[in-house]
């Protein structure tokens, strides 16, 4: 265990649970047709949000993927304008009209979700280099997944957050399939973070179903990136629970694979810890998951009832 309070542990386990619950009453959403378009869950990869944004503060950036409701829980977004912006209601982030894709919340640092694939890393990149001109100690964590590392937005990033010392943490999410690619059809190398060598700075592999693991090598690039002295590159290993999308069978992945990683649920095994450790016992965690089950019902409830927007709002907020 790390050495943190027991508030830090409970409030990193009841942040997975926000993210799992909230992800399993979605996917129920979307079968009951009230989800416009599609949805990418991220259940299964809880630890790495979480185990990354716990170490953040309010004014730290984040920056997104199409698999963003994960990124946006752990940074601190509420959960009712979160579902109501994934039910298309008036009442979410983007007012209804972004989506599960598009949400954005700068009152948290959250700088937005976005559906092409590694458009989140320039974006960091420039958050960065703001923080740089204005000399401040925010930091920002930027998560994208394995099949974006072949983006050139990834490479040409991360070759400019290392020549200039820009506080950025780059977090790839390797679950291992970009939709149904595996990664090895595409890659000649197992470790994505092997590519921080090319572009001379640290970078790393770490359990990314162990919220603690990550939790950890994180502070560390936390504090690299506030004292000025640059960027890192984490590779989590981890695996989605459901397929690339909520239309996606996923049947290409191998069943033993499956119950393998499924095994390896992150928030059992941080459960687990948490017991072995007393710092929470059993009845604890119960108390914790249904006050969360609770706050979900809630944000459920909010969305459900609120109202889309009005057609005559169809082009207010519209950029381009
Ligand atoms: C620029 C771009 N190319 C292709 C797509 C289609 N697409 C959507 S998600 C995805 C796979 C992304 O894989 P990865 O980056 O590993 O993230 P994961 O879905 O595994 O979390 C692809 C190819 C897209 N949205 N944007």
């Amino acid at each position: 265990m790390l050495n943190l309070s027991k508030e830090k542990h409970v409030e990193m386990l009841r942040k997975m649970l926000e993210i799992r619950f909230f992800e399993e009453k979605v996917f129920e959403l979307y079968a009951q047709n009230l989800v416009p378009g599609t949805i990418h869950l991220y259940a299964g990869e809880e630890a790495v949000a979480v185990g990354v944004c716990s170490n953040l503060r309010q004014d730290d950036y984040i920056t997104s993927t199409h698999r963003g409701h994960g990124h946006c829980i752990a940074k601190g977004a509420d959960l009712k304008r979160t579902m109501a912006e994934i039910l298309g209601k008036k009442t979410g982030y983007c007012k209804g009209k972004g989506g599960s894709m598009h949400i954005a919340d700068f009152s948290i640092g959250m700088l937005g979700a976005t559906a092409v694939v590694g458009a989140g890393i320039p974006i960091a990149v420039g958050a960065g280099l703001s923080i740089k001109l204005r000399r401040t100690d925010q930091v920002v964590a930027c998560f994208f997944g394995e099949g974006a590392s072949n983006q050139g937005t990834f490479h040409e990033g991360i070759n400019m957050a290392s020549i200039w010392k820009l506080p950025v943490i780059f977090v790839c999410e390797n679950n291992l399939y970009a939709m149904g690619t595996r990664q090895s059809i595409v890659m000649n190398i197992e470790n994505i973070a092997d590519r921080a060598v090319a572009y001379g700075i640290p970078g790393g592999v770490v359990d990314g179903n162990d919220v603690l693991a990550v939790y950890e090598v994180t502070e560390k690039a936390v504090e690299r990136a506030r004292k000025g002295e640059g960027p890192t590159l984490i590779e989590c290993k981890t695996y989605r629970h459901k397929g690339h999308s909520r239309v996606d069978p996923a049947r290409y992945r191998p069943k033993e694979e499956v119950e393998e990683w499924l095994a390896k649920d992150p928030i059992k095994r941080f459960k687990e810890k948490l017991m072995h450790a007393r710092i929470l016992n059993e009845a604890e965690i119960q108390h914790i998951e249904r006050e969360v089950l609770v706050e979900i019902e809630e944000a459920v409830k909010f969305a459900i009832e609120s109202p889309f927007p009005e057609p005559e709002e169809a082009l207010e907020d519209v950029y381009a």
